[in-house]
């Protein structure tokens, strides 16, 4: 089972994470100015979750991950830099309540620890590839999201997805059954929080 099997095994959970009124309206700029604003301040939060969660994985990860994954950390720190220059510009505060879509979802991304390395890997490649596949559909943006399409379109950040494929290829490559059945479902659980996260953001979301 490769990170592509996974993809072609559960199509239509991947289009729910991928596919969304959302980016809809990103890319004909018909976005309720409220639901980018809540994407905005509740995605920060989210790499906020993200960057630990992710150091985790790289003190698990064998000598050849390293590098993918460290260089994906300092991307999130730059990210994190990025995001609060958005949100100082818009006068958004980043002091807000965390809302529990977003929470739940870092929650999961925290305890990938206790899982074996190839479904935290696993789950980490279909966190990013899913933001690959999902801002790709909204290509290429209405001019005032369109710096938010290039951030996850570009060829940089396609490479670094496909640097974390390659180490979700090996990994699920030598893993027992039970590892890559623990796998899959990661895979089905992030696929999850993602249509989740666009949910929250156009609506709300469930509480
Ligand atoms: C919800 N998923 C979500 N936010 C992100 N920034 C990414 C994935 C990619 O880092």
């Amino acid at each position: 089972m490769s990170p592509q099997d996974l993809l072609a095994r559960h199509p239509e959970l991947w289009r729910r994470a991928t596919r969304h009124p959302f980016l809809d309206g990103v890319r004909d700029g018909s976005l309720p100015e409220e639901a980018f604003r809540r994407w905005l301040v509740q995605d920060y939060h989210f790499v906020r979750g993200l960057l630990p969660a992710q150091a985790y994985v790289l003190a698990a990860s064998p000598r050849p991950d390293q590098r993918v994954l460290a260089s994906g950390l300092v991307g999130l720190v730059g990210e994190l830099d990025w995001f609060e220059e958005h949100a100082r510009s818009r006068g958004l505060s980043l002091e807000v309540a965390v809302h529990p879509t977003c929470r739940a979802y870092v929650d999961f991304l925290r305890g990938l620890r206790e899982l074996p390395y190839a479904a935290q890997i696993t789950a980490l490649w279909a966190c990013e590839r899913a933001y690959l596949d999902a801002w790709s559909s909204a290509s290429p943006g209405a001019p005032a999201y369109r710096e938010f399409v290039e951030h996850w379109t570009q060829p940089g950040f396609a490479e670094y997805v496909a640097g974390l494929e390659a180490c979700a290829r090996r990994a699920l490559g030598s893993a027992s059954p039970s590892e890559r059945a623990t796998a899959e479902e990661a895979f089905c659980r992030v696929a999850d929080y993602e249509a989740a996260f666009w949910e929250m953001t156009w609506e709300g979301g469930r509480r």
